[in-house]
């Protein structure tokens, strides 16, 4: 029984949240003062960076690391109280395989807002993820307001993918920098990524003159990459979204333009930006559009993520990372790698959550099969010989993220059913080196966390017994 927690001064907020979360599961300890046994965090600024050692006598359990390593020192500690309520004796040193342990989440194409965001956060940091990219704007919904041009929010914010009537839907500034500081308070930064110049055409509904058109299915995709007006417009949207989110990063998007490019053929201001440029064809003016967007960070202090399709332009290495995504070109991913340039593995598969994850799902992507738990586990190490890749070459990895868009998830039952457990498979995938992975461990060792789940109110796929939890229905499409 222990009965107090002190810390270094550098960890106070370490010590208050592992009070919170202990006297959650019923355990009260008090901060600085108080009786009985002591836990000690411990400010160890040499330690190796998110690294901990959790030492743990008969009267003493002590934490010492730098201030993420502590945090998941007690992560470690909260894991153990849950499962078994104990703390085991003898020590424990830890740290990450990667730096970059991030989960994706799309609003855009369905909203979910401040509550669902930070009940993820708080799973993220008990599973020590570290990066929470935020995908805020697409074709279906602009869900971060902007002073500068409050349509985006107010027009652009109508509207979800499964219902293009519903009301606006976005987060406030203040919100922002609330769910911004709760997720730093958990040691996980928060990336926003504001899609250019494709999926833009929520911003467009909401100022037209931006438009640079798109293609039958895909209307009004794009921003016009032509105007000058536009770059001004973009870069005073990207400077307030850069002083709300303390990140080094902005993510920019910049994926699948094709989808829309083709009208740009026909648009007089393209036209004349070509002419200008010496522009060839319009992937060059795409080209120019992303060095332009990336010089503009530059100015405001922020580093450049992007999706893959951008590499063919050949960004600032120093000033851009690379987003791989799409599994089926594992030359891209080389490509990258080869050019150094600083690369987090998010291939579709098995990392994409908007696949189905069982064979007796039906609600979801599939592509030569699917995402299932085991593939999430194993991720990377099976697939390099794959993508002919040594693991050598993976000098400029980052790390690995999932990501889940949300374009069949409407609603929370499926927002967790496609999440969960495989979050679970990441997180350990993303933190334990691959020696020590272990598929039948980790199944055994999950057991207990669909009990924590269940009392979370968090409806799981149960991947013990497939058919205890059914798929929960998709979203009912209505269409313009
Ligand atoms: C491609 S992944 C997209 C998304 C879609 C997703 C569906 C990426 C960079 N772009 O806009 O939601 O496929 O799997």
């Amino acid at each position: 029984r222990f009965g107090r927690i002190v810390a270094d001064a550098q960890l106070l907020a370490e010590a208050q949240l592992l009070q919170e979360s202990l006297s959650r599961m019923g355990y009260e300890l008090e901060l600085g003062k108080g009786r009985g046994k002591v836990v000690k965090l411990v400010y160890d600024p040499e330690s190796d960076e998110e690294s901990y050692e959790l030492l743990v006598k008969a009267n003493s359990i002590e934490i010492r690391g730098d201030a993420p390593g502590v945090f998941y020192g007690c992560q470690t500690l909260l894991q153990q109280v849950y499962t078994s309520g104990q703390v085991r004796l003898g020590d424990i040193e830890d740290g990450p395989r990667y730096g970059w342990r991030g989960f994706m989440l799309d609003e855009a194409r369905h909203f979910f807002g401040k509550q669902e965001v930070m009940k993820l956060l708080d799973m993220m940091a008990y599973l020590k993820l570290n990066k929470f990219h935020w995908h805020l704007t697409d074709a279906q919904g602009w869900r971060i307001e902007i002073k500068a041009y409050p349509e985006l929010a107010l027009t652009g914010g109508i509207g979800t993918h499964s219902d293009p009537y519903t009301e606006a839907q976005y987060y406030t500034q203040d919100e922002i920098r609330e769910i911004v500081a709760y997720a730093a308070a958990r040691h996980i930064e928060v990336i926003p990524e504001i899609d250019m110049p494709g999926h833009a055409s929520a911003a467009n509904r909401a100022y037209p003159e931006f438009n640079g058109g798109g293609s039958g299915q895909f209307p009004d995709f794009t921003f016009n990459v032509g105007k000058e007006g536009t770059y001004a417009y973009l870069t005073t949207i990207l400077k307030e979204v850069a002083s709300l989110f303390p990140s080094q990063y902005i993510h920019i998007g910049g994926d699948e333009v094709s989808y829309g490019s083709e009208a740009w053929k026909k648009d007089p201001d393209v036209k004349a930006l070509m002419r200008r440029e010496g522009l060839p064809d319009i992937k060059a003016a795409e080209g120019y559009f992303i060095h332009r967007i990336c010089d503009s960070l530059k100015t405001m202090d922020k580093q450049m993520i992007a999706w893959d399709d951008v590499l063919g332009f050949e960004p600032d290495r120093a000033q851009s990372v690379i987003c791989w995504w799409r599994h089926d070109r594992p030359q891209t991913l080389v490509q990258s790698l080869d050019k150094e340039y600083r690369t987090i593995l998010c291939p579709r598969k098995p990392m994409y959550y908007d696949f189905i994850q069982h064979s007796s799902h039906s609600c979801g992507r599939t592509w030569d099969g699917f995402c299932p738990l085991e593939d999430v586990y194993a991720f990377p190490d099976a697939w390099y010989e794959g993508w002919g890749l040594e693991e050598d070459d993976t000098d400029t990895v980052l790390g690995i993220q999932s990501n889940l868009w949300t374009e069949l998830v409407h609603n929370t039952d499926r927002l967790y059913f496609m999440i969960y457990p495989r979050l679970f498979a990441l997180a350990e995938a993303a933190w334990t080196e691959a020696g020590n992975k272990d598929y039948g461990s980790f199944a055994r060792r999950l057991d207990p966390y669909y009990g924590l789940m269940d009392k979370l109110g968090i409806y799981y796929f149960d991947a013990r017994e497939p058919s205890a939890h059914s798929e929960p229905a998709g979203p009912v499409i209505i269409k313009r």
